[in-house]
Formats: structure tokens, sequence, C-alpha cells
């Protein structure tokens, strides 16, 4: 049975989902749903994922949101490599750990530079709105960033170990995008060697990555 995966290949979850896809050659078909033309909040979509965010999948009659969830079913129901999403009990734990962390961390961060930087002048937010989102968006990177350069200052991957996880490709998927808002791993040795290696160890990076590419490469002209 065809997986059926909705995606804007600009949206980070989104690039996860489909990288750890196509990474392991899990049969599947996309469906491109553009959120800047509103269509994650079309009554059809909905039918798909009743809270209008991309991704979601359709697996059979199975329907699935949340790009950290969607990740550990597809692992579990395609037998992926063990490392992706550990069995181990305590290593399972760490994934989960930084996986459950990036939300209000690494991933709020970004998401508050993101509503400041580049979606405030497109909506034109009020300037009381932006300079919060964006000193709020600074100060949470900035710590967020920290504890990962500390943590991959003593191991490959973000969850330890000696191989990827689904963890790694989260994080990785979101510190790519931190150029949308202006914002970058520079000043983070570790996080930045990290991002080279993950982006060249995941073969699908180009490919899952060339939209939001294409993406900051107009925006820098
Ligand atoms: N926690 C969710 C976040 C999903 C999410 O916020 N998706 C955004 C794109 S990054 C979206 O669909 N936004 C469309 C909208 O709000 O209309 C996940 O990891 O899947």
């Amino acid at each position: 049975m065809v997986l059926h995966l909705y995606v804007d290949w600009l949206s980070q979850p989104c690039r996860a989902v489909g990288m750890l896809l196509m990474e392991n050659n899990v049969e599947h078909q996309v469906h491109d749903v553009k959120i800047m033309s509103g269509e994650t909040r079309t009554t059809d979509y909905k039918k798909v994922n009743p809270v209008g965010k991309v991704p979601a999948i359709v697996d059979d009659d199975f329907h699935l949101g949340e790009s950290h969830t969607i990740m550990r079913y597809i692992c579990a129901s395609r037998n992926l490599p063990d490392h992706y999403y550990p069995n181990d009990i305590k290593q399972r734990a760490r994934v989960d750990y930084w996986l459950d962390w990036h939300h209000m961390n690494l991933r709020f961060g970004s998401s508050r530079l993101i509503k400041a930087n580049f979606f405030g002048p497109i909506h034109k937010f009020p300037q009381q709105t932006i300079d919060e989102s964006r000193k709020e968006g600074e100060d949470v990177l900035k710590s967020s960033l920290t504890f990962m350069e500390e943590t991959l200052g003593k191991s490959n991957y973000i969850a330890g170990g000696n191989q990827l996880s689904i963890a790694d490709i989260a994080l990785a998927s979101e510190v790519a995008m931190l150029p949308i808002s202006g914002a970058s791993c520079e000043g983070y040795p570790s996080v930045q060697a990290w991002l080279k290696r993950i982006s060249t160890e995941i073969k699908s990076w180009p490919q899952v990555n060339a939209t939001l590419d294409q993406f900051l490469a107009s925006k820098d002209k």
C-alpha cells in the first residue's frame, strides 16, 4: 500500500519526514500543499489532517499528523534500521528527549524569528509584536544553539551513539532553515560541523531541500 505524504517543502517538519522516507526507499506519493496559498486551510485538506497543518500522512485508511510521531510510525511500520529510532530503552529515550526538546527550544526560537523577520513585514504586524517576537526568538535560539554546541562537542550525533537518528534529521532540518529569518549557526562550530555531516550523510538531502535552497538563493538577490 502506497503511503500518501502531504507537504510544503519549505516547511521544516515536512522536509524531515520526506528525508526519512526517501533515505529508506519507502514507497510513497507526495501531495504538495502550498501553505502560502492557503491550501492547508481548505475543507478538502482538513479531511486529511483536521488541524490543517503539514506534514500529514495517510497510510491505507490511517491518518496521522505531527512530524515526530509520523517519523516514529514510519520507523516501526516499515521496520527501518534500528539506529533511526533505537529499540534499546535508554537510547530511544535519548532520541525522544531531543525530539521533545526541539518543540519549545530550537523550533520555538526559530519560529519566533520567522514570525518577526519573515512574516512580520509580509503581514504588516505591529512593530511591538515584531520587536517582542524577535527578542524572544534571539534569546531562545541562542540558548538552544549553545546547548546543542555543548552536546555536539562530545558526540557526532545529537542523541549520542555513532549513527544518525530521527532526532538528527528533525533538528538539522530546523538549523538548515535559520537563514530564512536572517539567523544562522555561525559561531557554533560543532553545530556547523554536525550540520555538514548530516547533510552529506543523508543522500536525499539535496533533493528534499531544493525548494528551500532555491528560496534562500532568491532571497539573497
Ligand atoms: N508540530 C508540528 C508542526 C506542524 C506545523 O506547524 N506545520 C506548519 C508548517 S511548518 C503548517 O502546516 N502551517 C500551516 C498553517 O498553519 O496554516 C509538526 O512537527 O508536524
